[in-house]
């Protein structure tokens, strides 16, 4: 197959690079300038919610420091920035009346932005939702559909001229799967499958209306998702009955007691792409989709631009005489992992690209990829990650190899630009390319953000400098 950059080793031509952050976990600034309250505002203030009672309170402040930060990210080359736009900044009580100086903040960082070079890429839901929805029933309620599309519309006719791309959705796996469903993450809720497919239900809806709307209003739009991933890697990358149970590991949900059903890939990308649900629905609930009327189908599956996923690690699989076809590898004793406890998979890259590709035809992003690593900053006042380069050199040698082989990749993001709140995990992991001390807010770009500005400028030919034993 062909290779359409510029030279073997780097990526396309047109390929973008960038950086990722979201709003609960980067502004801060929660109850200023007529923003209301979010689900996490609430969550993180529960006792032993969120570890050592952190809070989103002032987070890294970036409600202030905007601009500072996109110098940073100027310096470092970055092409460009995925942000999430905080819906209660916008709609204070979730639907109704607009806080025009939450459009204000919106707009001027994307002006910023422009004026630094920088491609900016929106997420309209990166998990804070109003508050005042939560009370009338948030993604349980199927007028959050309209609430959804009214808030896409509003920020689509204000950032529409300058903002094209964008993302309905980040990962509806765990905003579901945690916070509905195992309760770890806001609000907190345990319900049973009956009900969680609602919220399923729901936000398949939401992101169906809201997509048509911003094909409406924004000219040249390019809109897609991020879901979360869990996919299948093949313990023999030789054998093709391991690459089938992979495959299947990835595409396939599989039905358990509890939230492990909704880290399942296939049940937002299937009803948004092929138009229907996976068939485990219909086995485990029957008639449950049978409920809705037939044109939500069709409002669901709307045309998409790319297909967006958030990769950090995989399960290793062999193919099983199971009825799903495959069985998960235990651990490895002493394998790598990182500070959040993930195992490291850099080939699960190179896979899922594969299988995603194969299934929904759609150029991919890697909306988010990274590790929290023990990072500070040492006597020489330096932030010296070097496994953090050793990860990326890794899992971007993997996504490269996708290329290599004729899938069509439109970019790679970083998660994160900056240290920041990891949810029911406060501050203490450190995914960024930028430290930041929470005492006084400075920002220490570490190592990895000199590495990864070379990356950039090279459009990773740089990798393959270092490229051995890189599986
Ligand atoms: C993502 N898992 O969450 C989110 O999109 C980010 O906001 C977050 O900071 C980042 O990844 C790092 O955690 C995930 O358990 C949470 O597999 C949990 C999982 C994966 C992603």
């Amino acid at each position: 197959m062909s290779n359409s950059g510029s030279s073997a080793s780097a990526f396309p031509d047109s390929f973008v690079w960038g950086a990722a952050t979201a709003s609960a976990q980067i502004e801060g600034g929660w109850d200023e300038d007529g923003r209301g309250p979010s689900i996490w505002d609430v969550f993180c203030r529960r006792e032993g919610a969120v570890l050592n009672g952190d809070t989103t309170s002032v987070a890294c402040d970036f409600y202030h420091r905007w601009k500072d930060d996109i110098a940073l990210m100027r310096d470092m080359g970055l092409q460009a920035f995925r942000f999430s736009i905080s819906w209660s900044r916008i709609f204070p009580d979730g639907t109704g009346k607009i806080n025009q100086a939450g459009l204000d903040f919106y707009s001027q960082l994307v002006d910023e932005l422009l004026a630094n070079g920088i491609r900016p890429y929106a997420t309209l839901y990166h998990w804070d939702l109003p508050q005042a929805l939560q009370l009338k029933g948030g993604w349980l309620n199927r007028e959050i559909a309209d609430w959804f599309a009214d808030y896409a519309e509003t920020v689509a006719t204000c950032l529409g001229d300058r903002v094209k791309d964008w993302i309905t959705f980040n990962e509806p796996q765990i905003f579901l799967g945690f916070g509905y469903s195992d309760g770890t993450h806001a609000p907190g809720l345990t319900l049973p499958h009956e009900e969680m497919f609602h919220t399923v239900h729901n936000v398949n809806l939401a992101h169906g209306r809201a997509t048509k709307k911003i094909r409406s209003i924004v000219e040249n739009s390019q809109v897609g998702i991020a879901i979360a991933t869990k996919i299948g890697i093949p313990a023999d990358e030789n054998n093709p009955e391991h690459v089938e149970a992979a495959r299947k590991a990835t595409i396939h949900p599989e039905w358990s007691e509890d939230h492990n059903t909704y880290l399942n890939n296939a049940w937002w990308p299937d009803p948004m792409i092929h138009g229907r649900y996976p068939k485990e629905l219909e086995k485990n609930l029957p008639g449950f989709a049978d409920q809705f009327p037939a044109s939500d189908m069709e409002e669901i599956c709307q045309p998409l631009d790319f297909f967006g996923y958030n990769y950090y690690f995989g399960v290793i699989v062999e193919p099983a005489d199971n009825e799903k076809g495959w069985q998960a590898l235990p651990d490895q004793p002493g394998e790598p992992r990182t500070m959040i406890g993930w195992p490291v998979h850099p080939s699960g890259l190179y896979w899922a690209s594969r299988f995603f590709y194969d299934e929904y035809q759609l150029p991919l992003y890697i909306f988010e990829n990274g590790l929290s690593s023990m990072d500070w900053v040492d006597t020489a006042g330096e932030v010296k990650d070097h496994q953090r380069i050793d990860f990326l050199t890794r899992y971007l040698t993997q996504y490269h190899r996708a290329h290599a082989e004729g899938v069509p990749l439109a970019g790679y993001f970083h998660w994160s630009l900056m240290d920041n709140f990891e949810w029911a995990q406060g501050y203490r992991e450190r995914f960024g390319l930028i430290h930041v001390d929470y005492k006084t807010l400075k920002r220490t770009p570490k190592l990895s953000s000199q590495w990864y500005s070379d990356v950039i400028s090279s459009n990773g030919e740089l990798l393959s400098a270092s490229r051995h034993e890189l599986k």
